[in-house]
């Protein structure tokens, strides 16, 4: 197996301060959480920002003080703003991030209850996503939360707007999508392209379910406050990167190893192709 890709997805749009005081928000913040995520064994950043009032936005300059904050810091990791922002966001928002041209960028492969709203991409608004993403050399991460999320990717696929190299990310458990258990991952799972590469996320309480499901399985893995605020029941997790730190022991246990970033983005055919 190839070396394991850890993803932290640091912040998130619908967490607070009230959940975690832990929780990074500024730009310093964010480039301090992810310097450390990534000396623990992360090799990309998903990102999301927040306004002045902890508030999330996909404001092009909050995402540029961000990125470079964590730049001057040191992180060498792929950086991956989110377009999916947060739900009821306008489409003309959310791909703001992608004028920066950043190496990878999400992008959300279907519409689905998020909660008590809903999170809306239709066919107009991925393609417009994916054909901007290509515009700008932006590798994009495939987020499927349900199985025909993985269809509409493949439909954008045969559209020519994905570059040749497929890599999803199958996100199980939250509220009003498809639930986290290790049939409905294998069931994702076996829908995808044999070539592709793959990570998932499992929400909340599932989260150290899926990513040990995922290290056995040849998969990649997602750990965050975006997903995931607790270590254990009922005791948070200090920070992004003692969520890292567990899973580099369980997939060093697993006889697997952790990809370096510069390994991410060979793993990802982004060294020197895409961008
Ligand atoms: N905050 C969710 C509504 C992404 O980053 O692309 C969408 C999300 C997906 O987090
Ligand atoms: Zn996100």
């Amino acid at each position: 197996m190839k070396p394991l890709i850890i993803t932290a997805a640091i912040c998130g749009a619908e967490v607070t301060r009230e959940h975690t005081p832990k929780l990074p928000l500024t730009a310093e913040e964010l480039a301090e959480e992810a310097f450390k995520a990534e000396k623990a064994g992360a090799s990309i950043i998903h990102l999301h920002v927040r306004d002045a009032t902890g508030e999330p936005t996909q404001d092009k300059e909050v995402f540029r003080a961000a990125i470079e904050a964590m730049k001057d810091r040191g992180v060498t990791a792929i950086i991956q703003p989110s377009t999916g922002g947060a739900a009821g966001m306008t489409w003309q928002e959310r791909i703001q991030p992608a004028y920066l041209s950043p190496e990878m960028a999400s992008l959300d492969c279907g519409t689905l209850n998020f909660g008590d709203t809903i999170f809306v991409n239709d066919m107009p608004l991925m393609r417009n996503f994916a054909k901007t993403m290509a515009e700008h050399k932006i590798f994009p991460e495939l987020e499927c939360f349900e199985p025909g999320h993985i269809y509409n990717a493949l439909r954008l696929r045969d559209e020519g707007l994905l570059p040749e190299h497929l890599h999803f990310d199958i996100v199980l458990g939250v509220p009003g999508a498809m639930k986290a258990s290790p049939k409905n991952l294998l069931f994702m799972t076996e829908l995808l392209p044999e070539t592709v590469t793959w990570t998932a996320a499992g929400i909340g309480r599932h989260q150290l379910m899926i990513n040990h499901l995922t290290i056995a399985m040849g998969g990649h893995v997602r750990v965050g406050f975006e997903d995931n605020i607790y270590y254990t029941r009922g005791r948070l997790a200090e920070s992004n990167a003692e969520l890292v730190e567990r899973i580099v022991r369980i997939v060093q246990d697993s006889d697997r190893t952790v990809a370096t970033p510069e390994e991410a983005r060979e793993i990802l055919h982004i060294k020197g192709g895409q961008k």
